[in-house]
């Protein structure tokens, strides 16, 4: 297993995730090393005394939207350069099992939940990198939504499940199809393996089987690489 995926999530409902992330398959995750999780109160970073977080619409309307300012500082706070910042949002991109494999692939995922009737839009548009919806329905809040993306992607990664669930992992994280595989005979009917791969030079082996991997998806998938 690599590195641990860092999962931050930003919520004004942080008790919300406390059963959720200390069960079953999150909880063994985190302890193997796979996933690691930080849940953060955006109410920390609001810079009132109240701790305000949120504000009416201007030119008027119901309900009351998220203020920029809190979510951009917990954001500069805790990203990392490779970060993928994902604002939780019925006007979101909907999720689905393809969009699940590929957070799995990230090193670093921070949720932004929002709440109440909206977030002000220069989140959406100068901090996330994404903006996700579970469906067609409206939730009363995000982080319901993002529990159950993070759950969806932390099953993905390799070692969380059994080894079974890790199939198509290699091949879709660096966007390349799986590079060629043989076993014995090293000679079957002329047919031979290639050198490298008997050579015990692990650097080599690996350095081959990433340029056959380009190779074959240049072959066979360009789509892949554009
Ligand atoms: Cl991400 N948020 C809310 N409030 N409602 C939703 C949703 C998200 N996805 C589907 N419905």
């Amino acid at each position: 297993m690599g590195d641990a995926l860092q999962i931050d999530i930003v919520t004004i409902f942080p008790a919300m995730l406390d059963g959720f992330l200390g069960q079953s398959m999150l909880k063994r995750a985190a302890e193997k090393g796979a996933v690691r999780f930080r849940v953060v109160n955006l109410r920390d970073y609001a810079n009132d005394r109240h701790q305000t977080v949120d504000d009416r619409p201007f030119g008027g309307g119901p309900g009351m939207i998220l203020k920029p300012g809190p979510l951009f500082r917990a954001v500069e706070a805790l990203r990392s350069p490779e970060a993928r910042v994902i604002l939780m949002t019925p006007q979101g991109r909907r999720f689905d099992q393809r969009a699940a494999l590929e957070l799995s692939c990230a090193r670093h995922l921070i949720f932004l939940c929002g709440h109440y009737e909206g977030v002000d839009h220069r989140v959406g548009e100068a901090l996330a990198t994404d903006e996700i919806s579970i469906g067609d329905y409206v939730l009363t809040g995000g982080t319901l939504a993002a529990a159950v993306v993070i759950d969806a992607a932390v099953r993905l990664i390799p070692g969380v499940l059994g080894a079974e669930g890790a199939a198509g992992q290699d091949s879709f994280c660096d966007g390349a199809l799986e590079y060629p595989q043989y076993t014995r005979p090293a000679d079957f009917r002329g047919m031979k393996v290639p050198g490298v791969l008997l050579s015990g030079d692990h650097g080599e082996i690996e350095k081959w089987r990433r340029e056959q991997a380009q190779k074959r998806t240049r072959e066979r998938r360009p789509d892949l690489l554009a």
